[in-house]
């Protein structure tokens, strides 16, 4: 606090504790500063000077006011009120933690500065990061503190009466709540960068088999996408040059370049399979999909190749395929969603039908999206925009055939992007 103090270049003359929990800390400060204080008592004395300001001062001279912990800031404006009515100024408060309780607004509107170490929602973060505690429990202690903060509380403010509002799932998609939780993974925090920069919750599948079309492709609609989705394997002139290309675009244009290996193997294989043949995926790909079938030593594999700091940085899990009959059901969901739970270090979100979890952290990525058609007749099942983002909570769409075997992929892609782009805020 001292080193905020003179960091912040605070002018004072005098330091003055919140009774009584900033007591010791104000004594402290004081002494470290070499900074005379003064004590503010909670009830004047019965006897001798009756004064509720102890200690040597001068009128028109600065407090500056201790404190541990703001929640309201009420005890700090009884302590400035004592304060100012021996004619001294305050001006600015150090607190040690800001609980974000409507404090600091109720402070400035009494024309005061509060200068906190550390916020609640810093600390929050670091718990989420740490592993210390779940998303979901961040939310329930966001809430609390929303519902009990001075800035919601039923309180008459200009003669009308605020309700108090209950956490509803809303507020958990809120993108300003699922921010920071997003963003303690790499690979999230690269797509939600992409997403909201470009306005685009849209991944293109380019399946074509040389790379001439792919890239022209993506020259083409590489403005309207975060990700850009490849079958790396159906390509029948991948090499180097290709790689180089395709990098070169995704820089330019601000996408994720998504290669969806599937990988299904034995934890070697699926270390070897990233790193090595033809393909070497970690080398190019940001992000890879794999198979929750080989059960939690996949994830380890991938997690070996991802510390490398190759251009790989996270991993999908797949919940559920968009294959009609595919056995992927909710039992299988369940335990993809548990895998990727013990390591999201590893897992940035989910490839599935439904949203399998209301876990924030995660981004839920959708295939099986087609404005026009229902069905290739070979087995893909297909809906549309408002059912993949809306009715089944995906926050991206994953979009092949209908953008690229379109007439005009430019203009398609364009309006899948801002369709599911407004779907998903509005959600
Ligand atoms: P389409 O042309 O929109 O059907 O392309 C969908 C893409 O998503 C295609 O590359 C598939 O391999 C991929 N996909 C899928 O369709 N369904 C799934 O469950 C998974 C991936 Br996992």
């Amino acid at each position: 606090m001292t080193d905020l103090i003179n960091k912040k270049e605070i002018d004072y003359d005098y330091i003055v504790g919140v009774p009584y929990a900033a007591l010791p800390m104000a004594t402290l400060i004081s002494s470290n500063l070499e900074a005379p204080m003064l004590i503010k008592r909670k009830e004047a004395k019965a006897y001798g000077t009756k004064k509720l300001i102890e200690g040597s001062y001068e009128t028109g001279k600065k407090c500056l006011i201790i404190e541990d912990v703001v929640t309201s800031g009420a005890s700090i404006l009884e302590t400035i009120e004592a304060l100012k009515l021996e004619g001294l100024i305050c001006e600015d408060v150090i607190c040690a933690l800001n609980r974000e309780q409507g404090g600091v607004e109720r402070l400035e509107k009494e024309g005061i500065r509060l200068h906190s170490l550390v916020s609640m929602t810093e600390i929050l973060n670091y718990l989420v990061s740490s592993d210390t505690i779940s998303a979901d429990r961040r939310i329930e202690i966001e809430a609390m503190l929303k519902n009990t903060s001075l800035a919601n509380s039923p309180t008459k403010a200009n003669g009308a009466t605020k309700t108090n509002g209950t956490k509803s799932t809303n507020d958990l998609w809120n993108l300003e709540t699922r921010k920071p939780l997003l963003e303690c993974n790499p690979l999230n925090a690269m797509v939600l960068k992409y997403m909201t920069l470009k306005k685009t919750n849209l991944c293109v599948a380019v399946d074509e088999t040389n790379k001439e079309k792919i890239l022209q492709t993506i020259q083409s609609i590489g403005g309207y996408v975060c990700a850009i989705k490849l079958h790396a394997d159906i390509i029948d002139d991948f090499d180097q040059s290709f790689i180089d290309e395709l990098t070169t675009l995704s820089k330019h244009h601000q996408f994720v370049i998504f290669a969806d290996r599937k990988l299904a193997d034995t934890g070697n294989t699926v270390e070897l399979q990233l790193t090595h043949g033809s393909l070497h995926i970690a080398d190019w790909a940001n992000v890879v999909t794999v198979h929750s079938v080989p059960g939690p030593p996949i994830l380890q594999s991938v997690l070996n190749i991802i510390k490398q700091n190759k251009a790989l940085k996270g991993s999908l899990l797949i919940a559920s395929l968009s294959s009609k009959g595919a056995l992927t059901d909710a039992e299988y969901s369940k335990k993809s969603l548990e895998m990727a739970n013990d390591a999201k270090n590893v897992v940035s979100g989910f490839i599935c039908q439904k949203r399998p979890s209301d876990n924030p952290e995660f981004l839920y990525w959708t295939p099986g999206v087609n404005e026009l058609k229902s069905t290739d007749g070979l087995g893909q099942q297909w809906r549309s925009i408002e059912d993949a983002i809306k009715r089944d909570g995906n926050d991206i769409i994953i979009v092949g055939r209908a953008i690229t075997q379109s007439q005009n992929p430019v203009e398609v892609a364009r309006d899948y992007a801002s369709r599911a782009f407004e779907l998903w805020k509005s959600r």
